[in-house]
């Protein structure tokens, strides 16, 4: 019997991302969220989840763990699993590896630090909306990942170069879905393409459209 719980928040993208691909990899758990919004992660029950007190976590059999791409590989080997999402094969588990540790502080940092300051920033913390010189910097640091993603693509059509999506591709997903409506990616048909399809997978579907209803609860305007 399992029992691994994912601690987390719907509208957070490293949380769904590890919802997902728990569910992908069908490793039984049950999820148990935590509400950012009334600042449940400071409570003193999460920090003992995790001393971080970020989104998602993890307990496991009395065993605690934080940051998304460290708990898809613990689940991975906890369940000894091998399937397309995080295959066992060391070359490709290696690509996947490589972008999950890029990811960080390049995709999050650029789209989600985008999203951050257009939609977060200014409808729940009450900070001044971008104009047209406050946005630029945002909108190149995003036209700039969109090139390195574009090159990225060219391999195989997925994000570690795998022959299938792989959970490199669903943390990528769950960081645009957050500024699609938002951006121009006429210039970018490769990433429209992938998107279109990732957005197709039963699992993706059916998570972000309930990160979708909550979000139409929390930020109303947009
Ligand atoms: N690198 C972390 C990022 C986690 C993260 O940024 N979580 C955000 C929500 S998306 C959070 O919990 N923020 C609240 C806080 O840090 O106090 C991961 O991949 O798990």
């Amino acid at each position: 019997m399992s029992d691994l719980v994912v601690y987390g928040m719907i509208l957070s993208q490293p949380t769904l991302s590890t919802l997902m691909f728990c569910s992908l990899s069908s490793a039984p758990f049950t999820f148990h969220p935590v509400d950012l919004v009334t600042e449940e992660n400071l409570s003193d029950w999460y920090t003992k989840v995790t001393p971080f007190q970020a989104v998602p976590a993890i307990s496991h059999n009395g065993f605690t763990l934080w940051e998304s791409a460290a708990i898809v590989a613990y689940v991975a080997d906890a369940f000894d699993l091998d399937t397309q999402w995080y295959p066992k094969d060391i070359k490709a588990r290696g690509r996947i590896n490589a972008y999950l540790h890029w990811h960080h502080t390049n995709t999050r940092a650029a789209l989600d630090g985008y999203f951050t300051a257009k939609v977060l920033a200014p409808t729940l913390f009450g900070s001044e909306a971008l104009n047209e010189v406050t946005e630029a910097p945002y909108l190149l640091k995003v036209n700039e990942w969109l090139d390195t993603f574009t090159w990225m693509l060219a391999k195989s059509g997925y994000t570690a170069g795998t022959e299938r999506p792989s959970v490199a591709d669903i943390f990528v997903y769950n960081e645009l879905s957050c500024i699609w409506r938002i951006i121009c990616v006429d210039r970018y048909p490769d990433v429209r393409r992938w998107y279109e399809e990732i957005g197709e997978i039963d699992e993706v579907k059916r998570y972000t459209r309930e990160a979708a209803e909550v979000a139409a609860k929390v930020f109303p305007a947009n």
